[in-house]
């Protein structure tokens, strides 16, 4: 269901030069043949991004889910781009987060690099949403102006490819522009990519869906080998 959005975003990294990473086999493509739902992962990196994650899992009519990570290199302060999208089918139900990450709560870089989440969110109103429940801690990690939607087949239909688009776009571009660091330099930047990694693998609610289609041992290797990398990493 959520081709068109790798498809979005494979676009623009044509136009440019990203290069494909290496993803172990396993973690390729993995079937549950029982749900015969199937999860498959894709991984790139250019010049500004040391590794772009993107997870696709198409569970039928019941669920569908796309998930995409991006990582600025350890040289560059801008925030991690985050999306989980996930459609139920049994309920009809959307919910799709979108976040320009910020690696620091400090109001200054909020207001540098996130704070353009606004002038995206304000043009589709059903996405203009910034209330979490409690899964996540919202200062950590999410921005003031993450953007939420909690919807049906209409709001999926209308307005979710074209917000995606530009919400994209605009992360591409905040990073072209190639500003000096204001906030952290690079040994602070690697350190807060590491605890990113290690409070989504604690928070993260996927592990439970990926255990139930693809078991315990599976799941856990690809939190820790394709997810989350640094999770083990020490400052
Ligand atoms: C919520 N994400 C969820 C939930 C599930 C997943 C099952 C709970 C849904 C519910 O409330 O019923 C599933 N997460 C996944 C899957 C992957 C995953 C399948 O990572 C596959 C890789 N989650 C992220 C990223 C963000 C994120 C990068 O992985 C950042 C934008 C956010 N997911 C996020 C948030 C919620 C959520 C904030 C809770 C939404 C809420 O508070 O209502």
């Amino acid at each position: 269901m959520f081709e068109v959005l790798s498809d979005l975003v494979k676009a623009n990294f044509q136009k440019r030069n990203f290069n494909t990473l290496p993803i172990s086999e396993e973690f390729r493509e993995n079937i549950d043949h029982n749900s015969k739902s199937v999860i498959q992962n894709f991984a790139f990196e250019s010049k500004q991004f040391r590794k772009w994650r993107i997870t696709r899992l198409d569970g039928g009519e019941k669920l569908q889910v796309f998930n995409t990570v991006a990582y600025p290199r350890f040289q560059v302060e801008t925030p991690i781009l985050g999306v989980d999208i996930l459609w139920f089918g049994a309920s009809s139900k959307l919910l799709a987060v979108l976040d320009y990450q910020p690696l620091i709560q400090d109001q200054d870089y909020l207001e540098q690099y996130c704070s353009r989440l606004q002038l995206i969110s304000n043009k589709f109103n059903q996405f203009n949403n910034t209330k979490m429940k409690n899964l996540y801690d919202s200062n950590k990690f999410f921005s003031p102006w993450v953007i939420i939607c909690r919807g049906g087949q209409l709001e999926l239909q209308r307005d979710l490819n074209s917000l995606f688009q530009l919400f994209i776009q605009d992360y591409l571009e905040m990073n072209d522009c190639c500003s000096r660091n204001r906030f952290l330099n690079n040994e602070q930047i690697k350190n807060k990519h590491i605890d990113y990694d290690i409070y989504s693998t604690e928070k993260d609610p996927a592990d439970k869906l990926f255990k139930k289609f693809f078991g315990d041992v599976w799941t856990k290797n690809f939190i820790k080998n394709f997810l989350f990398t640094l999770n083990n990493e020490q400052h």
